[in-house]
């Protein structure tokens, strides 16, 4: 414990700058906004403080497609007011993390630019240039080098004209893959990061970062069915050379550099096997991996966007089984929200009676887990999906293509809309609810995204006080991770597992206990626990009075309990 890394005790809060808070009255928000409300911040307790993309970008996937790495899009601000920023936010005892965006770039940065100019290009080689597919026509349906289905719908190749041939793009094909098999392009990506790191940032998030070694044979994928495309992750997802290139990232970047940082690997569709490769810290990788597999459990048959309940024994499968996956070697990240994932207590809770009861129970089961905590910005205020009035509301690349090719196709536009709804990027993107003022104090001017009706009563003002809200509750989880070591470093044993109510669990660190009783449901089971835990144990709770009895708690709705012995 004595000898644990930092970030094993560590919050961190990601801002999503597009929707903080802006403060030049453009709409959208900035880094002088953030920096005005670093107290918010500070009076919630987190330590770091995770930044979504600031660079100087096209905007085609809202600043995941860089056009220049050392620069501040003018949209945010400038590099003083960064530098600003990371100062405040040094001062006040947090740290600074950035996002690191490699597997691709804009089509509008200079390398790609220069690689598309000519077949003979010195950089032609930095990304994956391919003639069309033997027997074909450029340009021809089909032509495509690979079968492989873009992450925003259609093929993740296109044509260049002038040169015929094609880009891949596992994206937006504004976002056109770096060729990571040519030692240059790795090299130029950790010089920038050191640029970063010399500049005093402390550490990155590192966007799909599982998807950069891909399979220099580009195989077809097996056909999945959109459109005869078929599923090319088994040839870049976490593909033959990821481990090499995280060590030699590690080995030209991190290697004996003072200071504390912080790295997280984004990683699609990884498991417990390679996230214990990339985390354990004699391999010298990374310090924590975002898995996805606790939020694909809602996925239905037509993927993402046709959602199913949430059987909440899956989800303790899941989350326990990582947490044993990563108990003895490797460290976990712990997240329900990110600006990719609709609102968690919109998803997984109850947003209508039970609203503030649903989201403090999410927040106390995952806070006491093991592993490092991200709270995504208006997570901390129960902040909820959005009304969406129809598909002019959405501004997100994925919602929208998902849209134009579901309908193209045949689909219903009212049954897609549900599905965009309910699971759209856009609702974590809205405007961070503040007060109940117009536009929720977000901006003076339009909004570049609607603002959620629900701000008049759901924003920070109306929480700070209110000793039961969503904020307070996030407050006192944070302090309890900071209080007691058990919370950071216990050993993790569910309990109740069969239960499709309760989650509950212990937690273990010596001579000292922490148990967790959760009901995640709008019923009133009754948790029966070993009869050593008495009413004078509780530490934390989301309702006002707990009744523990010989060992059994009448849970009320939604009602969660920690104690500690
Ligand atoms: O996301 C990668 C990713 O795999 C998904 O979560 C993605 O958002 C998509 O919904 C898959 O259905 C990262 C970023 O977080 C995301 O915002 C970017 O759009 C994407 O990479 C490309 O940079």
């Amino acid at each position: 414990v004595a000898t644990a890394p930092w970030w094993t005790s560590a919050v961190v809060y990601q801002v999503y700058p597009r929707s903080f808070a802006d403060s030049n009255g453009d709409g959208v928000g900035d880094l002088n906004g953030i920096t005005a409300r670093l107290d918010h911040l500070q009076r919630l307790g987190v330590d770091v403080i995770w930044l979504s993309p600031v660079y100087a970008s096209p905007h085609a996937d809202n600043g995941y497609d860089i056009s220049d790495y050392q620069a501040v899009d003018p949209v945010f601000g400038t590099l003083d007011d960064l530098d600003r920023l990371l100062a405040e936010t040094h001062a006040r005892g947090m740290k600074l993390v950035m996002d690191l965006v490699v597997n691709h770039t804009s089509d509008e940065h200079p390398w790609f630019v220069e690689s598309r100019s000519s077949r003979d290009s010195p950089k032609r080689d930095w990304y994956w240039w391919r003639p069309p597919r033997d027997g074909f026509e450029a340009g021809q349906p089909g032509a495509e080098p690979t079968n492989w289905e873009s992450f925003f719908s259609g093929p993740s190749w296109t044509l260049d004209e002038a040169t015929g041939e094609y880009y891949l793009h596992l994206f937006d094909r504004k976002q056109p893959d770096l060729n990571w098999e040519n030692p240059e392009v790795r090299q130029a990506v950790y010089e920038m990061m050191r640029w970063w790191l010399d500049r005093g940032v402390d550490g990155f998030r590192m966007d799909v970062i599982n998807l950069i070694s891909k399979d220099p044979d580009l195989p077809d994928g097996a056909t999945t069915g959109t459109g005869g495309l078929g599923n090319g992750f088994p040839h870049y997802g976490t593909g033959p050379r990821i481990h090499e290139f995280m060590q030699e990232m590690h080995r030209e970047v991190f290697e004996d550099r003072p200071g504390d940082l912080l790295t997280v690997g984004e990683m699609p569709g990884v498991t417990w096997e390679d996230a214990r490769l990339f985390t354990d810290p004699t391999r010298r990788e990374l310090d924590m991996v975002f898995q996805f597999e606790h939020v694909s459990l809602d996925h239905g048959p037509g993927g993402k966007f046709d959602p199913k309940p949430l059987d909440l024994r899956d989800l303790k499968a899941s989350l326990g089984r990582w947490q044993t996956a990563l108990g003895e070697v490797g460290w976990n990240s712990l997240y329900w929200n990110n600006h990719d994932q609709p609102r968690v207590v919109s998803r997984f809770g109850d947003d209508g009676k039970y609203w503030r009861e649903s989201a403090t129970a999410l927040a106390t089961v995952l806070h006491l887990h093991r592993g490092t905590p991200f709270v995504y910005q208006g997570e901390e205020l129960g902040m909820t999906n959005v009304p969406f009035a129809g598909v002019g509301d959405l501004r997100d690349v994925e919602s929208l293509n998902h849209f134009r090719q579901s309908v193209a196709a045949g689909g219903d536009p009212e049954s897609v809309l549900r599905g965009l709804r309910a699971m759209g990027r856009d609702n974590a993107r809205t405007p961070v609810q503040w007060d109940s003022t117009r536009n929720a104090g977000f901006t003076t001017g339009e909004p570049w995204i609607v603002v959620n009706p629900n701000h008049t009563w759901l924003n920070a003002q109306a929480q700070y006080d209110d000793p039961l809200s969503v904020f307070n509750h996030y407050r006192r989880l944070i302090e309890l991770r900071h209080t007691f070591p058990v919370v950071a470093h216990g050993d993790f044993r569910m309990l109740l597992a069969d239960d499709p109510y309760i989650y509950a669990f212990e937690r273990e660190l010596d001579d000292t206990r922490l148990l967790v009783v959760a009901n995640l449901s709008g019923t009133t089971p009754t948790a029966v626990l070993d009869g050593e835990w008495a009413a004078t144990d509780l530490v934390l709770s989301n309702v006002e009075s707990v009744s523990l009895v010989n060992g059994r708690i009448a849970m009320e709705p939604w009602s969660a309990h920690v104690f500690v012995r």
